[in-house]
């Protein structure tokens, strides 16, 4: 029989990209060992092409500098990328070398990475198909933690929050910890404990607060307690540090929110900093950054989660062989035309072409810009 070659439509074509900043109040307040949380700017990207399509990110940037830094590096990158193809991984290497005198971390790294999501989402808009299939993946449910509140606070209000979480059907929590001392962390971890069902699974994190001793000493007796991994609980970058902590203590370590790029993941599973992993989709490098970590992860046998943005998260947990739970915030319910269904307590990415994203213009009218 003969072969038919059949020829293929242009890539999109780069055009542009606009960004607004938000600021969104969260329902519940998050008070971490580093810093409270009442509010959180989202910077909205929107990447236009020639075509007319127009991809989409959000991403979290921490504070209002960090929002318009994030925002000032993504208007220079598109300068120097506007008019070619919209192929995000060329694009990501092209941006990558650019920027690599400046060096590609912080906002740098974050502006990348919401460009590559953009794009990524354009591309899988202008073939009709939400991310996760363009990935090659089916839309399967990732099971859930909810991520809001329950940071540091008196006992009672914790017990409180965790109850009123659980109400969305949920079958695990975070705590955030990092009290003065070893005997208040189990008080709010008890707190929690003792008015959720014993099946609900509780994470732990501190937010890089302890030295390595102090995490041995903790984690020993939070072990005892039944927690579902012990989160960041030194210097994120202290490889060697997090690898003692990991060596001595039996409940799963987990690091990866702050990873720069895959590099870094590469480097801290190569050195057992770590049991498992959880990549920022903005910090990872994008779906093409995460892409590369979620092979690490497979290749390395080692579970992987996602840090925040649920919306982007669950295609790319959907893609990932080693997938294990996807982070659940709201914060972008407040900003989004449709938010994010939880089912059972999983989420999956949406049957919508792309992210599935759209901006609500009447919800952003109403928010403080940043
Ligand atoms: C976290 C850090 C910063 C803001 C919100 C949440 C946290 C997490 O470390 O793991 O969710
Ligand atoms: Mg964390």
């Amino acid at each position: 029989m003969k072969d038919t070659v059949r020829s293929v439509p242009d890539a999109l074509t780069l055009r542009g990209v606009t960004t607004r900043a938000v600021r969104v109040p969260l329902t519940f307040v998050l008070g971490t060992s580093a810093a409270i949380v009442r509010s959180v700017p989202l910077l909205l990207v929107d990447v236009l092409t020639e075509e007319g399509i127009v991809g989409r990110s959000y991403l979290f940037c921490y504070t209002s500098a960090g929002a318009k830094s994030v925002a000032a590096h993504i208007a220079e990158a598109m300068k120097l990328v506007k008019g070619q193809p919209a192929l995000p991984q060329s694009i990501f290497q092209t941006l990558v070398r650019r920027f690599a005198l400046l060096g590609v971390t912080g906002p740098v790294r974050m502006a990348l990475s919401a460009l590559d999501v953009a794009i990524w989402d354009a591309a899988a808009i202008a073939v009709g198909r939400p991310l996760a299939e363009l990935l090659g993946a089916v839309r399967r449910p990732i099971p859930a933690y909810d991520s809001r509140g329950l940071g540091l606070m008196a006992p009672e209000k914790l017990a409180d929050e965790a109850e009123a979480l659980l109400g969305k059907g949920m079958k695990a929590l975070k705590l955030r910890l990092g009290y003065p001392t070893l005997s208040e962390d189990l008080g709010a971890l008890r707190a929690v404990r003792g008015r959720i069902p014993g099946e609900v699974r509780v994470m732990v994190d501190y937010n890089q607060a302890l030295t390595t001793a102090e995490a041995i000493r903790r984690g020993l007796a939070l072990q005892e307690e039944g927690i579902a991994w012990l989160e960041e609980p030194i210097r994120h970058d202290d490889y060697r540090g997090n690898a003692e902590i990991a060596r001595c203590l039996n409940v799963p370590l987990q690091i990866g929110e702050n990873f720069n790029g895959p590099e870094a993941m590469a480097d801290a599973i190569a050195m057992r900093a770590c049991d498992y992993v959880m990549p920022d989709v903005a910090r990872i490098g994008g779906v093409t950054g995460w892409m590369q970590a979620a092979g690490i992860a497979a290749a390395s046998g080692i579970e992987m989660s996602s840090h925040l943005v649920p919306e982007v998260s669950a295609h790319l947990l959907a893609a990932t062989p080693t997938a294990h739970w996807i982070e659940y915030v709201d914060w972008a319910d407040a900003i989004l035309e449709e938010s994010l269904q939880l089912t059972d307590g999983a989420v999956a990415a949406p049957n919508r072409p792309g992210l599935g994203i759209a901006w609500d213009e009447d919800k952003l009218r109403r928010l403080d810009t940043v």
